[in-house]
């Protein structure tokens, strides 16, 4: 039996390749897991759970019925969905998680995280992200009409597309210290996150001891999985 991760397909309506290959894996290869773990940025944006786009009853749906099935799910959130809530919680069965979480698979103590609070040499993104996890801040947004929660959320992305272009490919890749850190901090040796498209498992050295960073590739025309078995830890690409 294994667990599986994943993160990073920012599901739109414009990408309906993603959408079909993502309900290929739940009613595939998911059905057969321990757990599913959806380590952030499931959806492209998320203005609030009362957003009546189809997209996103079509996925609660779908991701109801793996649960429905008996294969729990579990959600952390990314930097574009962090306003999934306890509504679209509970209609597609998934369970919200704190942004970090140390799970004990098959004896093997894993740190699972989105990511992009590692990404500590972007001091830009990082004061925005405090702003826009601001409690009173949310519920206010929260509270607009959709119009205009959908305006902001475009001026939002569209600032932050203008951002990153002029940001190099270091600032916006993990910072090996933050990494390091958090890693003894929650005393683990393995380190599974999103979030950089950057798919790889890296070794390093945290607590004294061998350590290993796994990080899932994003959804673009492939994709991408974490498979944690009694014995492996595997980073798998597969078609859509
Ligand atoms: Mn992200």
């Amino acid at each position: 039996m294994a667990t599986l991760f994943i993160a990073d397909l920012h599901l739109q309506t414009q990408e309906p390749a993603i959408t079909a290959g993502f309900l290929r894996f739940l009613h595939g290869e998911a059905r057969s897991a321990d757990a599913l773990y959806i380590l952030g940025d499931l959806f492209e944006a998320w203005i609030g759970d009362d957003d009546p786009n189809p997209l996103h009853r079509e996925i609660a749906r779908a991701i109801k019925s793996l649960t429905d099935s008996g294969v729990p799910c579990f959600f952390i959130h990314g930097n574009r969905d962090f306003l999934i809530g306890k509504r679209f919680a509970l209609e597609s069965g998934m369970q919200l998680l704190p942004e970090e979480k140390v799970l004990n698979l098959y004896g093997r103590r894993v740190l699972i995280m989105h990511g992009d609070t590692l990404c500590t040499d972007d001091p830009g993104y990082l004061a925005f992200r405090a702003k826009v996890h601001t409690p009173w801040i949310q519920k206010l947004f929260l509270a607009l009409p959709l119009f205009i929660r959908r305006r902001i959320a475009q001026r939002m992305r569209d600032d932050s597309k203008a951002a990153n272009s002029s940001k190099s490919m270091e600032i916006m890749d993990v910072n090996a210290r933050a990494v390091v850190e958090i890693m003894e901090k929650h005393q683990v040796q393995w380190l599974i996150h999103g979030h950089t498209h950057r798919p790889d498992i890296h070794t390093l050295t945290a607590n004294g001891e061998i350590a290993h960073r796994v990080v899932l590739g994003a959804w673009h025309t492939q994709g991408s999985m974490v498979k944690v078995s009694a014995d492996d830890v595997e980073l798998i690409p597969f078609p859509f």
